[in-house]
């Protein structure tokens, strides 16, 4: 028996056109499962479309924006019905924006909680009714740093990721008896395009000083990459971790075990 196979298990996997998503899906689709991904423009669904075929993965891709409740029991109805009731949820899409707080309007705070904490709630809802009728289910979501840890400009993601941190131990307290896992995964900072303005270059072609705090506050002592978050994407989606529950996994290089560098020396 091969406790980490997903044979025969039906993946939704949010926002995954590429970056994090893109890797996480195929992981699981590796391990055996059938992905659906969807996005909020028909422009990176395909783009997704394009990724998937060259990876030689049958994805099946939905234009979906995930804060739109009646949009997700549409997209949820017509997986059910074309390819089959939904083992695994992974609540990756998600957006930032990088604004000091008191110049960050409210509209753009309620924006970022919406994609990252309420959408995930949403769709959590949505798949719970089917993996109680299967007897079972799988719900990751994709936490981050901070969930853990604030910094300057980013007051509505962390807010967002810190609650679905406790989103993620609700579910299981709410669900477990279900034989329901939510876990969640912490990466660390991964190069993704979401973190490319964390990387540009300065005007004289040196890295960019947050490059370098990165790599100074990792143990690993390097970016992490979407496929880092293969294997533990499979894990939690498995067999294999039918009594994790509520934990949430940070795959970060260590950079929350480290107090880092001493930065007076
Ligand atoms: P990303 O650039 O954040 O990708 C986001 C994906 O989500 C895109 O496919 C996007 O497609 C989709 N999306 C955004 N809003 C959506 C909505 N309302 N409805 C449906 N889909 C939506 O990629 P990433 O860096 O790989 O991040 C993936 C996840 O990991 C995010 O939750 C992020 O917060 C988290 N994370 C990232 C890092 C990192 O270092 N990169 C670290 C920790 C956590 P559309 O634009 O077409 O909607
Ligand atoms: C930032 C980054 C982070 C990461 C990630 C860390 O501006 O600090 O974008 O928030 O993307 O979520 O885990």
């Amino acid at each position: 028996m091969n406790e980490f196979s997903l044979d025969g298990k039906v993946a939704w996997v949010t926002g995954a056109a590429y970056g994090i998503g893109l890797a996480i899906a195929r992981g699981l689709a590796k391990a055996g499962a059938k992905i659906v991904f969807n996005c909020s423009r028909q422009s990176t669904v395909d783009r997704g479309l394009e990724a998937y075929k060259a990876l030689g993965i049958d994805a099946k891709g939905y234009v979906c924006d995930v804060t739109d409740e009646a949009a997700v029991k549409a997209m949820l109805a017509d997986v059910e019905a074309t390819v089959g009731t939904v083992d695994i949820l992974v609540n990756n899409a998600g957006i930032i924006k990088r604004v000091p707080m008191e110049e960050m309007d409210v509209d753009d705070f309620r924006r970022v909680v919406d994609v990252d904490l309420v959408a995930p709630f949403i769709c959590a809802k949505a798949v719970i009714p089917g993996m109680i009728k299967k007897g079972h289910g799988k719900i990751i979501n994709i936490c981050s740093m901070m969930s853990e840890l604030g910094r300057e400009t980013v007051s509505a993601y962390a807010a967002a990721k810190g609650g679905l941190k406790m989103l993620t131990r609700n579910i299981c307290s709410e669900y477990g008896a279900a034989n329901i896992q939510c876990n969640g995964i912490g990466p660390g900072y991964i190069a993704t395009e979401q973190t490319a303005p964390l990387r540009e270059l300065q005007p004289d072609g040196s890295r960019n000083p947050f490059d370098r705090f990165i790599i100074s506050k990792t143990p690993a002592g390097r970016w992490g990459t979407p496929e880092d978050l293969m294997g533990p994407a499979v894990f939690l989606a498995s067999d294999a971790s039918d009594f994790v529950n509520g934990h949430i996994l940070y795959v970060d290089g260590g950079i929350l075990a480290y107090l880092g560098k001493n930065p007076i020396e």
